[in-house]
């Protein structure tokens, strides 16, 4: 069939159009879910090639200038169909959707909350691990602010340096983060990490916690708590997970005599968002420490990861708290559920006896009581 204006237009199902208007009518109030890919990467060309061009001569364009024509009409009516896909929800948000964490992701809860209360005036340092992966595969990027791709184990080194460089330039005003996993920011990058803080540089360092080097196959880091099940610690008949204990951290970073260290969780998100502000209005190094589950290497339903963050604080089996000049507060008080609570959702612990765990249930207890008096 033939338009007003001597073109033919078939869309893949087959359907032609009499004139321009309709195509763009259809596309329009297309809900073909298709559509979407192509609009979230803004490949236009792609779009009309695979949409018009593949029927045999559909779209018979012989002027340059109609073609243009077309492309521009169908590129703003993809902007306004970008818009109710986005929706309002995220167009605020500085890590944008569509990026490739799993479902139920903590690492990229956790790097959304972060980023709503830095706001834009700030510079990511971000070790290389599931969210860099994740949110940067060339040439796209989730990241609505200045970010830098570094190695695994010198994000807080990069930092110093960005630090620095900016001070030079009269900066001072601009935040400058150093993001990485357990296994970047505490094992692999432990060096990068520590020098940062006794240097004392004005910078904030996040480690998100998912207790593993989930990035490349769930094996075990120092964050690891202690029986749960990795690849390189499997549960079976000679072993019952992870021999050691969780590496203390915040512990660990506050003995560098810094000025603000703290540990967050997913699960309560204004707590957390106080505590970044917190750190902000505070010179010198800053350390922040957030809980963030991984579905995947924890093996639990992806609807369930704000739950078992919030079971982890609950159980005590994570302390929020901080630590001020060498003085360490709880900022929440636990309810005290059973830890087989926490634990029996996961299957990386799922090996564990009754037994098993009233021993654990008997440390975190006696860890509390030591620390906090409850
Ligand atoms: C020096 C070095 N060693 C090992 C790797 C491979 N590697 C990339 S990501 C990763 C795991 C990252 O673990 P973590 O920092 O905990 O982040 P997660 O993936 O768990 O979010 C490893 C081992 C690397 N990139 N560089
Ligand atoms: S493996 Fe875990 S941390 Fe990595 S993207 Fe998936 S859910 Fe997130
Ligand atoms: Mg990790």
């Amino acid at each position: 069939m033939v338009c007003e204006q001597g073109h033919e237009f078939y869309f893949q199902d087959g359907t032609s159009c009499n004139s321009l208007t309709s195509l763009f009518e259809k596309l329009k109030s297309s809900d073909d879910k298709s559509l979407i890919p192509y609009i979230q990467r803004g490949d236009l060309s792609k779009w009309v090639g695979d949409t018009l061009s593949k029927k045999k001569l559909a779209l018979k364009l012989s002027k340059l200038k109609e073609k243009k024509a077309i492309l521009e009409l169908i590129q703003a009516t993809i902007e306004e169909k970008k818009g109710n896909i986005m929706g309002d929800k995220y167009k605020d948000d500085l890590l944008a959707p569509g990026h490739r964490t799993c479902a139920g992701c903590g690492a990229s809860i956790a790097a959304r909350q972060i980023l709503k209360t830095l706001g834009k005036n700030v510079v990511i340092c971000n070790a290389t691990g599931c969210l860099e992966v994740t949110t940067s595969q060339y040439p796209l990027t989730s990241w609505k602010v200045p970010w830098i791709h570094v190695t695994f184990e010198n994000a807080a080194s990069v930092a110093s340096g960005v630090r620095e460089a900016l001070d030079a330039q009269g900066k001072e005003d601009v935040t400058v983060v150093a993001i990485g996993g357990d296994g970047g920011m505490l094992d692999i990058g432990f060096r990068s990490f520590s020098g940062a803080l006794e240097r004392n540089h004005n910078i904030l360092v996040i480690c998100y916690d998912n207790e593993a080097y989930m990035n490349t196959g769930v094996q075990r880091s120092g964050s690891t708590p202690h029986m749960a099940s990795t690849t390189t610690t499997p549960a079976g008949i000679a072993s019952k997970g992870k021999e050691q204990w969780k590496k203390d951290a915040p512990t660990i970073a506050a003995a560098h005599h810094i000025p603000y260290v703290a540990t967050a969780s997913i699960g309560y998100p204004k707590d957390l968002e106080r505590k970044i502000k917190k750190a902000l209005s505070i010179k010198g190094a800053k350390y922040l420490h957030i809980h963030s589950p991984c579905p995947v290497g924890w093996n639990f339903d992806s609807m369930k990861t704000i739950e078992i963050a919030k079971d982890a604080v609950e159980s005590k089996m994570w302390a929020l708290f901080e630590i001020e000049d060498g003085v360490k507060t709880l900022s929440r008080t636990p309810k005290g559920i059973p830890i087989s609570k926490y634990m029996n959702a996961q299957k990386r612990f799922k090996h564990l006896s009754d037994k098993d765990i009233a021993e654990y249930q008997k440390r975190v207890d006696e860890i509390f009581k030591k620390e906090f008096n409850i």
